[in-house]
């Protein structure tokens, strides 16, 4: 299996090979808010970059729940913003979400054509990589949502994890194919008894603090708490796998 790890959505080819897989990670908080919904039950996820066509869609179905942010904060008129915490399963069990953020919905619809498309946090790392193990994509590309188009630390150890996972699951199988990768499992290295430190040193987490929101950064460095993989079942809308 080989790995390349993106820093943000717009160093992704155009095009994906029949084989491959694009795994987006947003740690902060937007894969890891996906992870909490679907393991407090909720149906179905369906990522929209705009906010006017997830309200157009809410309209059609007025059972669903709007969840989104802007630069952090919840959207007026939403049910939920992108925190975590706020969901609970009588909001969200059995219900269709929709749901738009900043970058981690950007970063989803520029791969929403791959062949196979997962979301991963350090929340459910461990059961993606065991879900990559059992597929077995001949390129997993590991794509970072960043923020507005730069680099985010955050999003890079969550890359760096789900790499180490990886190698421990298939026994060192997998090649690393980019400099980026590599810089990404350094990080991880560094940070991995302390990811609620480097989300609280790393500018988004910073920006996120200042909105008083330190209990989301503290959940989402938790590792290997959900066993739930979030898989695009068509383009922007994500079903819940569990590996038996
Ligand atoms: O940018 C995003 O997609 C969000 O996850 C950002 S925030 O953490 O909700 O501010």
């Amino acid at each position: 299996m080989k790995i390349s790890v993106h820093t943000n959505p717009s160093s992704m080819p155009e095009s994906f090979s029949q084989g491959s897989a694009a795994v987006v990670i947003d740690i902060l908080r937007a894969t890891s808010t996906m992870a909490m919904a679907f393991s407090l039950g909720a149906g179905s996820i369906r990522l929209f970059a705009r906010r006017t066509l997830l309200m157009e869609c809410h309209r059609s179905q007025p059972g669903s729940v709007m969840l989104g942010e802007r630069d952090g904060r919840t959207i007026p008129g939403f049910h939920f913003g992108n925190s975590p915490l706020e969901l609970t399963s009588e909001a969200v069990s059995g219900k269709q979400i929709l749901m738009t953020t900043t970058n981690g919905a950007r970063a989803v619809e520029s791969v929403s054509h791959a062949p196979v498309v997962l979301t991963a946090a350090f929340v459910n790392r461990h059961v993606i990589a065991e879900f990559l193990a059992i597929r077995q994509p001949e390129q997993v590309y590991l794509v970072c949502s960043g923020w507005k188009g730069g680099y985010s630390a955050e999003d890079a150890a969550g890359a760096g994890a789900l790499i180490h996972a990886l190698e421990k699951i298939t026994d060192h199988d997998v090649s690393i194919e980019n400099d980026e990768a590599l810089a990404a499992m350094a990080l991880f290295n560094t940070w991995q008894s302390d990811l609620h430190g480097l989300l609280r040193r790393c500018s988004h987490g910073k920006r996120l603090i200042r909105l008083g929101t330190d209990n989301d950064l503290r959940w989402c460095s938790k590792l290997d708490c959900i066993e739930i993989v979030p898989l695009q079942t068509s383009p922007g809308c994500f079903s819940p796998v569990v590996i038996s």
